[in-house]
Formats: structure tokens, sequence, C-alpha cells
């Protein structure tokens, strides 16, 4: 065969291995080597049936997405036909199981739909995950799906990427026994079994009494779509695979296969797709720190601990619980814990009601939580978690009684979104201990945590920290010390851009209303509105020191402040609310608007929906640039990364520096500099973007080179 895929002997059994670490995926001889395996199978009479397995952790994981890009741009031609190996499996005249633990996915499930029988482990996951890469099944998955599973669960298989499990597979009927204990041996015995019972293998493109009818069929595609287009919005693969599913129901089996290919290849070269996949791998690359080696060893963290039990505390409290880490969640007035510990009690019970996890799982997590008004038990806690508002004295304060009260090798960690992490160190006798852990807000739904490193803090504190967000389920990312950090440092020439357009004659649902279209999870407005104004207020209040004197300022959100318009707490920000949380524009904020930009001489003006979006994007992408050029980021897919987990960014967009990539650096730094001009030195284009754009490459090139 091939040293991807054997075939070895167990008595009159023939047992294909797939050997291709780490997840076994189709990569090129993967194919080839199952084909020879099945055309040595059938030629050897000796031979009376067979298993296929998977070597290591997992069946096969899919195709090799790496593979992907070299078709698009061109550097690999068409390989083997993987639909004719398909067949040469389902045509074998000897019955043949596929046996599945870890997880069978895209590919990998195709590969085993076209065997007679499927068995699996309790543990294992079968999926067609292809659409969060922007694809579709392109192995007839949409096609031989169906046939097993019937439509309803074919088609939201296809368009929701998600996994199921064994059981749940056993039930739909895509796999046909789950054995417990050795998987090898329980899926030669249940060949024997086959074999002995003299039963015919059906051949999975033959089976089509699943498959329904039109009138059954038609409203289950029509739910659909509909729930396609409010929970993946603007994205074409989850629409195309329901297309997909469809047109098996209705072609015949080679035809229906034709369809889906069809659809695969416009889905392979969408840019949304190019997208995905960078974000798929990028997600993967932010872990890797150059100069933290893998034999840094991480601390084990056992117990923590958590100061203030607010929105952002009680999050990250939470976090801790759902890891199974007891920790201690400190307030100063009883009031504020009794009221931190509702909601966090609240928030459980949601997620009970909605069927996410059980009654006792929430009792267990919440007796993991120790509420409480003193230091007590912080002695032993291996990391703390500071979460108070957002003011330097008050943080260097708490770090300083920390010093004296946590043990040696505790990490102490500030979740603070901007402050400086080195002054805050500096309140300790071991700033190499501190760390920034930057959760965001619902801290125990999103899944970004900016991990800020201090000019001293030590290797083995940033390793535990980025086990640690593993741990948490977090993405966790590396960046420098500096106001903002990465993710706000940034967000903050997006808001500025955002209030700007405002004052100069959009108005807010215009601006937010364009973001949104663009795919953003809300608008900027919106979102300030949501946080609440008087958080933003505040740190700018903490920051007026460095301002530039004749800069311009956006007005109208401090303006909103002093009227006592926090946003949706107090009813009313940038829009005005109702009982529901409905946003309504605002004729008052209108008006405020119009005052504001007659006290600073603006003429406004109408903006295009096109203005608001490259005003906004290119001031993130600007700002990004200089972040990337200072090695504030490691790479631009960090940055990308930060803005999908953290912000909102849609991920068909691939993050910020993928779209500029995507836009053209030569368009983007061009009307940076038009920009420029117009407005002023805020808009000085970022020397990185210059010498980028000026060479003619790209944000992903640079990346190459580190
Ligand atoms: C498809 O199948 C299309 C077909 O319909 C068409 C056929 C013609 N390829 O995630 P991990 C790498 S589309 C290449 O950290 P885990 C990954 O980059 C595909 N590489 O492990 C990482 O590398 P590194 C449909 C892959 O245990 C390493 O393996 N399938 C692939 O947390 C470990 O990965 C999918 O979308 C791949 N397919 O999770 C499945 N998969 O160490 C995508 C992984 O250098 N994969 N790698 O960073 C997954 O969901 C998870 O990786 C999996 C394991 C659950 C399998």
């Amino acid at each position: 065969m091939s040293e991807l895929v054997t075939l070895s002997k167990d008595g009159e059994i023939g047992v294909i291995t797939v050997n291709n670490p780490p997840v076994n995926a189709l990569s090129p001889g993967v194919p080839e080597g199952i084909a020879a395996s099945i055309e040595a199978i059938t030629k050897d009479d000796s031979i009376k049936g067979a298993v296929m397995i998977g070597a290591g952790q997992t069946f096969i994981a899919g195709a090799d997405i790496r593979e992907f890009g070299k078709i698009t741009s061109g550097q690999r031609k068409e390989g083997i036909n993987f639909h004719m190996v398909l067949q040469m499996i389902e045509d074998c005249p000897k019955p043949v199981v596929a046996a599945i633990h870890g997880t069978a996915f895209g590919g990998g499930l195709e590969v085993a739909m076209a065997f007679h029988y499927r068995v699996a482990v309790p543990a294992a996951q079968v999926g067609q995950p292809e659409v969060k890469l922007g694809l579709i099944p392109g192995a007839a998955g949409t096609v031989r799906l169906p046939r097993l599973a019937g439509v309803a669960r074919a088609v939201q298989m296809c368009a929701d990427g998600n996994p199921i499990s064994a059981k749940e597979a056993l039930e739909s009927g895509i796999v046909d026994a789950v054995v417990e204990g050795d998987l090898l041996q329980g899926a030669i015995a249940f060949v024997r079994e086959k074999i002995a019972s003299g039963e015919t293998p059906r051949k999975t493109r033959e089976r089509n009494e699943k498959l329904g009818d039109e009138a059954s069929n038609a409203p289950v595609f029509a739910a659909a779509r509909d729930l396609a287009k409010k929970t993946a919005r603007g994205m074409m693969a989850p629409q195309a695979a329901i297309d997909a599913v469809e047109a098996a129901t209705k072609l015949p089996f080679i035809d229906a296969v034709k369809k889906e290919a069809e659809l695969f290849q416009q889905c392979l070269f969408s840019d949304q797709s190019k997208a995905l996949i960078h974000v798929f791998f990028g997600e993967r690359e932010v872990a890797r720190i150059p100069d933290i080696p893998k034999d840094v060893k991480p601390f084990e963290i056992r117990k923590a601990a958590v100061i203030g039990a607010g929105t952002m505390g009680g999050g990250i409290a939470m976090n801790y619980a759902n890891a199974g880490i007891p920790v201690i969640i400190k307030e100063t007035a009883q009031d504020f814990l009794d009221r931190g510990m509702a909601i966090i009690r609240k928030n459980y019970e949601n997620s009970v009601r909605k069927g996410r996890f059980s009654q006792e799982t929430m009792d267990k997590r919440m007796a993991l939580i120790t509420p409480q008004l003193t230091y007590d038990g912080f002695e032993d806690a291996d990391i703390v978690v500071e979460a108070v508002f957002e003011g330097m004295e008050l943080k260097k304060q708490i770090f300083g009684e920390l010093d004296k009260i946590c043990k040696q090798g505790a990490i102490l960690a500030s979740n603070t979104s901007t402050l400086d992490i080195d002054e805050i160190a500096s309140a300790t006798t071991r700033p190499e201990f501190v760390i920034g852990h930057h959760f965001f807000s619902p801290a125990n739904v999103m899944r970004l945590l900016e991990i800020v490193r201090g000019k001293a803090t030590n290797k083995e504190v940033i390793a535990t920290s980025m086990a640690l967000a593993k741990k948490l389920k977090k993405v966790g990312v590396l960046v420098g010390n500096c106001n903002g950090f990465v993710g706000n440092r940034m967000l903050h020439q997006y808001g500025r851009e955002a209030q700007f357009l405002v004052e100069e004659g959009a108005r807010p649902q215009d601006v937010d209303g364009a973001l949104y279209n663009f795919g953003m999870a809300m608008g900027p407005l919106a979102v300030g509105d949501l946080a609440g104004l008087d958080v933003g207020w505040r740190i700018r209040k903490e920051h007026a020191h460095l301002r530039v004197a004749g800069d311009r300022y956006p007005l109208v959100a401090d303006r909103l402040c002093e009227m006592g318009r926090y946003g949706q707490k107090t009813g009313a920000g940038w829009y005005k609310y109702d009982e529901n949380r409905k946003t309504i524009p605002d004729p008052e904020v209108d008006k405020l608007i119009e005052e504001v930009a007659a006290e600073q001489g603006i003429k406004r003006r109408t903006i295009t929906e096109d203005e608001i979006i490259e005003r906004t994007q290119y001031a993130l992408i600007n700002e990004g640039a200089k972040i990337l050029e200072e090695g504030i980021a490691l790479r631009a897919v960090d940055i990308d990364i930060i803005y999908l987990n953290g912000y909102g960014y849609p991920a068909r967009r691939g993050g910020p520096m993928w779209y500029a990539d995507a836009v053209g650096l030569k368009k983007v730094y061009d009307r940076i500099c038009r920009f420029h001009e117009e407005h002023g030195k805020i808009w000085a284009p970022a020397p990185l973007l210059k010498k980028l754009a000026e060479e003619g490459r790209t944000f992903a090139d640079f990346d190459k080179q580190k």
C-alpha cells in the first residue's frame, strides 16, 4: 500500500489502517492507499470481509485543509478521482466496515458512508463541518447522508456543521452499532457476524427509502434556509449545502453528485472560504509564541480567586467554575457580592433551562464558587484575577495588597482593558508574576482572552496563561503592553471614526446599519449603548492627560453621558430603548449631534455606506499595521483572531488584516492617504502599510516571513 495506509489481516478479515498523523486527514496518498487496499481485498480470496480504522487518536478528520489553498492558488492540479475511490469501496463484493473513534468529519464521514457498515465507540463524533470552512461536503456527503440519516438530519448536519455523538448517529442510522471496549476487535466481530449471516451488503447510493417526497421535504428545506439566514448571516456555504441536499432528494445519485461538485467548486473559490480557512489555521497559529519553546512548563492552576463581583468578575469566576477549578470571588460590600452571585446563578439557571447542561452540573459549578468579603484563602490561590473598574490607583492598591498576601509563584493577573500592566506590576515586589488577562464581556460567553505581557512577565507565567486559556475554552492571544493593547487600541480608532461620521452627517442608525450589513454582530454605537457609555467615559477621563490640544475629539458620547444617557441600562444612549430593549432612533440625539457639529464648525453632508465602511475599517487596519510594526501583536493573524473572537467581526471576512489583504493593500493605502489629506494627522498612514502596499505585498506575506 503506502506508509499512510496499510493493509494487514486478522484471520480472514482484512484490516486497513490509515496512519496520517495528527488527524488522519485525506492528504495525497491516503485516498490512493485506501483504493489500493480495497483492490487487494477484492482480489485476495483468503479475505472474506474488511475493517478500516484510523491509527492514533481518530478516524479520518476530513480532507487535508492545507490542500485547498494549493488548489485555489493553482499550485495543485486535480489528484485522484475521490468519487471513484468511494465507489470502489461501495462496490467491494465483500462486506466492509468503517470503525470510528475520535472524529469522522467531512471527507472522513464521506469515506465512512461509502462502507457497507459503520461502527463507532461511544465517545466518537461524526459531522459534516465543511460550512465552518465556507465549503460544503464535496465527496457526496450531501447525497449519501440523507440516504442514511434522513433528510432533516442531513440538512441540519450539512447546514450548521455541528457534529453529533455516536449515540445520535446510531439513532439516525449513520452508524450501525456502538462498540464498547476495543474498537478494532468489536469491528472485526461485527463484520464476522455479517459474513456469517449471509446478508447482502447494501450500497449507500442505492438506499433511497429515507429520501422522502417533495411535499414532506419542502418545509424542512424552507425552515433550514430561514434558520441559516439568521444564524449564518451573509454566508453562502450553508445555503449551498441545503441546495445540495435538496438536489439529492430530487435527482438520481450521479446527477446529485454533479450538482454537489458544482456548488462545492463555487464555495471553494469564494473569498468566504479562503477567509474561513485562514481563521481555522489562525486559531491554531496564535498558540505559537516564538520565544517560548514547548519545553517551558506551565504551572498547574488548582485554585483561583477573582477580585470584583461585577459583570466581568462574575463572568470570569464562572469560567473557572466551568473548568472545574475552585474559585473565590471577593467584593467590598455584601450587597455587591449578593448582586454578583445572583447574576451568576441566573446565568446558570438560563443555561439549565435551555438544556445546555443539567441542574446537577449547575449545582457543582455553583459549589465551586466561594463568595466572600475578605482575603481569606487567597494565600494558597495559584492565580488571582483582579476585575475591578478601570482606575490605576485602585488597581495599584489591590496589587500592593495581593503582593503581601499571595504565595510566591502565584500569578497576579489584571483584567484591565486599557491600563499599563507595567505600572500595575510596579505596585508589587514581583512584576515577573504580573500579567494582563483581558476577558471580553460577557466573560462567560466571549471566546477571546487577550494575554498582556509586561516587560518583566516571565515565560512560565505566559505559558501558564496560554494553557489556562485553553482549559477555560478561550482563544488566548498574547499581546504586548500599550494603551488599550491590541483590541481596544484599534477599537478606539474605529469608534472615533464612527462618531466623526455621525458628526459629519450620518445618523447613528446609518453607521450601525452599514457595519451590520458588512457583517459585524452589532454596529459600534449600539455596542456602546449595550456595554454602557459611562465605561468609555470613565476611561477617557482617566486618559484625559494624554489628549493633544488641537486634535479633533468626538464630543457626542461625552455629551450623552453628561445627560445621564449611559445606554441600555438608563433606557437611553445613542438610541432610545423600549421595555424590550428595542433600539429606537431618537430625534433628541439627532438634535444634539447637529448642535455639536455646528459648535465645531463641521458642515454636515450626505455620507455613503461605502464611506462608512472605508473610514471605520481602514481606521482599524491602519492602527493594526502600527501595532504589528511595534511588535504589540506577534502576527497579523493574531489581530484577526482577536477581532473575530472579541469584537463580533464577521468570520467570513477573516478579520480586519485579512480583509485588508482581500481589498488590496494598495487601495487601502491610497484611501488612507486621501483621508490623511482630508482629516489630518490622525490618518497618518502606518509605515508598514505603506511599505507593503508599495512592494505589492500583503499582511499574510508579512506573517510568512516571521
Ligand atoms: C472536507 O473534508 C471537505 C470534503 O467534504 C471534501 C473532500 C474532497 N487538515 O484542532 P487541533 C491540524 S473539509 C489539515 O489542534 P484537536 C491542525 O491544524 C475538512 N490539518 O486538534 C493542527 O495542526 P498544528 C472537514 C488539520 O484535537 C493539528 O491538526 N474537516 C486538519 O483540538 C491538530 O488539530 C474539518 O473541518 C485537517 N482536516 O481537534 C475538521 N484538522 O498542530 C477540522 C486538523 O500544526 N479539524 N488539522 O496546529 C478539527 O475540527 C479538529 O482539528 C479536530 C481535532 C476536532 C479534528
